[in-house]
């Protein structure tokens, strides 16, 4: 199964996320944009896991949940990563992205504690909201549209989460969550 760990979304983030997706769908030549139900932010990256590993992944996930505290962040800037055919299209984290890394840090070293190889990747936690895009040519025009306002993220949990297509739809499903703060 494919696996990776995530901070699930509120709704009310989702919605707001939605609503600026909107705007720049209207600026957009070509792409595709993520469903409403997929948005998240990836903590870790798993890939192909065979179910004999599952149990150390949700040891990892405990672990690091336990010795965390909830904490908020904010929304940042939209922003574009370059792809083989167009660009990925995500959002990023403003105020409180050091909560966040540490957050991912320490899930990093949990899963190699349990046998997991460290991700190569320096961490740029991003909220992906578009793939393949292509944009009008007037960033400045299309920056004043979508702005995105700080809007608070609570962090009160990490989400191990199933990727797989039902009909034909990507979908993301969680299948563990371990609270933040909680012991055992
Ligand atoms: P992305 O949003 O930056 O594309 C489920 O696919 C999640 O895992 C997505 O958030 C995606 O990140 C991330 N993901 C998928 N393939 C990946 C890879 N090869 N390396 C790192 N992250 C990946």
């Amino acid at each position: 199964m494919r696996l990776f760990i995530a901070i699930e979304l509120e709704d009310g983030i989702i919605e707001y996320i939605h609503q600026k997706q909107r705007i720049l769908q209207s600026c957009r030549i070509r792409g595709n944009f993520t469903r409403k139900e997929n948005l998240h932010l990836t903590l870790r990256f798993l890939g192909e896991i065979g179910l004999n590993q599952i149990m150390q992944i949700k040891k990892a996930l405990e672990a690091t949940a336990a010795a965390a505290a909830p904490f908020s962040m904010e929304l940042g800037e939209w922003g574009q990563f370059p792809s083989r055919r167009g660009k990925i299209l995500w959002i990023g984290i403003g105020k409180g992205i050091e909560p966040l890394k540490a957050l991912a840090s320490d899930l990093e070293s949990n899963l190699e504690k349990q046998g997991f190889e460290r991700e190569k990747k320096a961490f740029r936690p991003h909220i992906t909201i578009g793939r393949e895009v292509q944009l009008e040519d007037d960033p400045e025009r299309i920056t004043k549209k979508a702005k995105i306002e700080p809007r608070e993220i609570h962090v009160c949990r990490i989400s191990l989460m199933e990727s797989k297509r039902i009909n034909g739809i990507l979908t993301y499903i969680p299948i563990y969550r371990a609270a933040l703060g909680k012991k055992g």
